[in-house]
């Protein structure tokens, strides 16, 4: 027996696994990128879940990072910064992913559950119990305890709650599904008016329905409460965008230079974290997608038992019904595929683009589309020149990239392989092809595929 001294091989062994313990904490695999990452139903979530998450919360409570990021909210600049524009949604989105980490920093596995509102029940709510939020306030026998919350884990917090219902519930599933079928961001949020958006309706009648200290803005983030309410918002907005996202046209933020005020344009610092407070820049585009902020959701994320939200139906026109081809001619091979190509390019130049959209591996998920395709020149033209190919998830573009046109077989080809972002996740992906002349570059056509990349 050897005790005083590790043999070498016992040390070697001990390194790889090290070694394969780092790599893996830099690569997160698909399960435990997972792991931690699902925010979950908290009148659904399991016990031990639910164990966890309140005890982060009074962990970060006495660490004193808790006030600390609560103060963020009541400090009259998030007012305008968070508030009243369209930032309101990513701006909390920050906000939250920022107390998560806290929370993270306690137990990594601990999300911040949502506190679904439209859902009422019939005994008593496990979002109210002393298990997890504690109960309504203290029923209107004097001013000073009026409200005042005496059960649950943070009954020694001074909390006040006023005037609710646990077993009512708080917003509409009506006015939740309207706002789902909003079709622009503008009418989601609701700008102008911010009446008509979710800002106002329903997550202000929610905050108002606790009541107490969520119906302040400077008081609202010392009640738990607050953080599963506007998951629960980001749920909805991250479900909105699901639902919309592969539709021609759509635009997740058209706020871009825009009349919107100083910290609610697509590329703006968002206050406090626009480099003047020492936290760093973020900004609405940081994070549009949730997936990129680390947030997944139990309703749509894979990884966490959710559905996407399948496509919805084209809203384009149909095409109109093909004319029967004159007669005295042939019809045209693979001619209703051709996007053809605007009148008023009179010069000779390749007319016609057939692509399509190949991926690797065929099983799987996908790091690399090939692009496949073909060029019909004019009469009299040669086969050359380029292509330029780019790759969209809606409207951002993931990869590009460019194609020398080839004889082969008596055709003029192209064919490209387009490396994909390992963060874009996308289950619809349009490539469009320019060809590049010696002049201004011409559309050629547009090709999409329902295809996974990860
Ligand atoms: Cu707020």
């Amino acid at each position: 027996m050897v005790t005083g001294s590790t043999p070498p091989r016992a040390a070697i062994r001990l390194a790889i696994i090290g070694l394969l313990a780092f790599a893996f904490a830099l690569v997160p695999t698909a399960q435990a990128l997972a792991a931690g990452q699902c925010r979950v139903d908290a009148a659904t979530m399991s016990n031990v879940e639910r164990d966890a998450f309140v005890a982060a919360v009074l962990a970060v409570k006495a660490s004193g990072d808790y006030d600390q990021i609560a103060g963020v909210h009541a400090d009259p600049r998030t007012m305008m910064a968070g508030h009243l524009g369209p930032a309101f949604l990513p701006w909390h989105r920050e906000y939250l992913r920022r107390f998560e980490q806290s929370l993270k920093q306690v137990d990594p596995t601990v999300t911040i559950p949502y506190w679904d509102w439209t859902q009422s029940s019939t005994g008593p709510s496990p979002i109210w119990s002393a298990e997890l939020l504690g109960g309504p306030g203290q029923a209107p026998l004097d001013e000073e305890s009026y409200g005042a919350v005496t059960n649950g884990p943070f009954a020694s917090w001074g909390l006040t709650r006023r005037d609710f219902d646990p077993l009512a519930p708080a917003g509409s599933a009506a006015r939740v599904a309207e706002l789902l079928a909003a079709p622009t961001y503008p009418q989601f949020n609701g700008i102008p008016n911010q009446f008509q958006g979710i800002e106002q309706d329903p997550h202000n009648g929610v905050h108002l329905w606790v009541g107490g200290l969520m119906s302040t803005m400077a008081t609202a983030t010392a009640d738990p409460a607050f953080w599963m309410l506007h998951a629960n918002v980001d749920r909805l907005w991250a479900e909105w965008v699901d639902r919309y996202q592969w539709d021609v046209g759509f635009n997740p933020y058209p706020f871009e230079n825009s009349a919107a005020r100083e910290g609610h344009n697509l590329n703006d610092g968002m206050w406090p974290w626009n480099g003047t407070t020492g936290q760093g820049v973020v900004t609405p585009a940081n994070v549009l997608d949730h997936r990129i902020v680390g947030a997944l959701y139990d309703t749509i994320d894979p990884e966490c038992g959710g559905t996407p939200t399948p496509p919805p139906p084209p809203t384009r026109p149909p095409p109109p019904p093909p004319a029967p081809p004159p007669p005295a001619q042939p019809p045209a091979p693979a001619a209703p595929r051709v996007p053809t190509v605007p009148t008023s390019a009179v010069k000779p130049r390749p007319r016609k683009v057939l692509f399509r959209l190949a991926r690797r591996p065929k099983r799987g998920l996908a790091r690399r589309l090939i692009v496949r395709g073909q060029v019909v020149p004019a009469a009299g033209q040669r086969c050359g020149g380029r292509v330029l190919l780019r790759a969209y998830v809606g409207k951002r573009r993931i990869a590009t990239k460019k194609a020398s046109l080839r004889r082969v077989r008596k055709r003029c080809r192209f064919v490209a392989v387009l490396p994909v972002r390992r963060t874009a996740t996308a289950r619809r992906v349009a490539v469009n092809a320019r060809f590049m002349g010696t002049s201004k570059m011409r559309p050629l056509g547009t090709r999409s595929k329902r295809i996974r990349i990860r």
